[in-house]
């Protein structure tokens, strides 16, 4: 069995929603027998890039690698699922060079900083704004949102159902299964 690869490359601010998203997505591809794989800064931060931090240099040193990974993955058929703020439409760019436009799905993963700072899940946004963590996105350091995703979820204005099943649909469409 050949299945096609691709990067389905989730862009969005801590608290966004991107990793819940990438994990309900992946179960389910994987329930119905693709190879995947989610890329994220919990198996590549602690990893593989565990000599980066959240400078812009470093941020794209980050997505610099992730992308090469990604590639390589998707090549060899695995529905590669990257969850990275990926702040600035530079880096972006760099990554969908490196993946390659037929192999690149990008998904803006949409929430207001608003709702992301009230959700606060891991208290960080209340710790960049006592200064205790610095170049937060959103608070001092830049997020520029995407001009042109292939797709985009409202997570603070759609339920995470309705979000989730836009996205499986779309990725869905994409894959052809
Ligand atoms: C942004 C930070 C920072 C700073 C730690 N800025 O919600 P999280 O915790 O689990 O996800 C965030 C994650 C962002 O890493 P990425 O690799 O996705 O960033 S980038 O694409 O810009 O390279 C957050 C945590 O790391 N975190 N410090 N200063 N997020």
């Amino acid at each position: 069995l050949r299945q096609k690869g691709v990067v389905i490359w989730m862009i969005g601010l801590s608290g966004s929603g991107k990793s819940t998203l990438a994990k309900s997505l992946e179960r389910t591809l994987f329930d119905k027998g693709h190879l995947t794989q989610i890329l994220d800064g919990d198996n590549l931060r602690t990893g593989l890039n565990n000599n980066l931090g959240f400078s812009e240099e470093d941020r794209t040193e980050n997505i610099r690698r992730v992308a090469e990974v990604a590639k390589l993955f998707a090549n060899c058929g695995v529905v590669t699922i990257c969850s990275f703020i990926s702040p600035t439409e530079e880096i972006r760019q760099m990554a969908k060079a490196i993946i390659g436009n037929d192999l690149y799905y990008e998904v803006f993963v949409n929430c207001s900083l608003e709702v992301c700072e009230e959700r606060d899940v891991k208290g960080l946004y209340a710790k960049a704004r006592k200064g205790e963590i610095k170049n937060f996105t959103g608070i001092d350091s830049p997020f520029e949102n995407p001009k042109h995703p292939n797709l985009e979820l409202k997570t603070d204005v759609d339920s995470l159902e309705d979000c989730l099943s836009q996205l499986k649909e779309s990725i869905t469409q994409r894959i052809k299964i």
